[in-house]
């Protein structure tokens, strides 16, 4: 089956944040959503960030997820260049384990915002999550797979304990 267009950039700043932002992947894979992941940082590759956010929107690119650790400023900067929505994930590699990630990414002075979400794997699969309940707005279909998956995962819940 041919694979749809990425509505969703997975940006993330190194490949070593791949365990933790392929939660992201998954999350919006479930819910029939095609992503692009890449490698990009904001201090190590800046070119290749200004260059991809370029053309994003106009790629087909609605909501842009961003994971980084230690100081972070991937999300940051990625929202600077663009008016797409930023999800930031702050990733807990550095020697702070993400307290570093979580403070650089949430603490935006006022004007260019970014949503950001818990440290870690739950956070990029939450930030997967939201991105599909943005994109639901506009996408009926989508809407009543995130209804699905709300109700999967009710159902999966015990009652009881033992
Ligand atoms: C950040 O520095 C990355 O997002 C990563 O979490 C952290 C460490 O990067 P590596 O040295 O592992 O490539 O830019």
């Amino acid at each position: 089956m041919p694979k749809s267009r990425p509505r969703v950039a997975i940006l993330m700043g190194s490949k070593n944040d791949w365990d933790v932002m392929k939660a992201a992947e998954q999350a919006l894979s479930e819910l029939g959503i095609e992503s692009d992941p890449r490698v990009i940082s904001a201090h190590r590759t800046p070119e290749r960030l200004v260059r991809y956010l370029a053309d994003a929107e106009q790629n087909g690119i609605e909501v842009i997820i961003a994971g980084a650790g230690a100081a972070a400023h991937l999300a940051g900067v990625t929202a600077a260049h663009t008016l797409l929505p930023v999800l930031g994930v702050p990733i807990g590699s550095s020697e702070l384990k993400g307290l570093d990630a979580l403070l650089s990414t949430v603490q935006m002075p006022g004007g260019i915002p970014v949503a950001t979400f818990a440290i870690g794997t739950s956070g990029a699969k939450n930030a997967g999550l939201f991105a599909a309940a943005i994109l639901a707005r506009q996408d009926e279909s989508l809407r009543a797979r995130l209804v699905k998956f709300r109700e999967a995962q009710s159902a999966a819940v015990p009652e009881r304990p033992y």
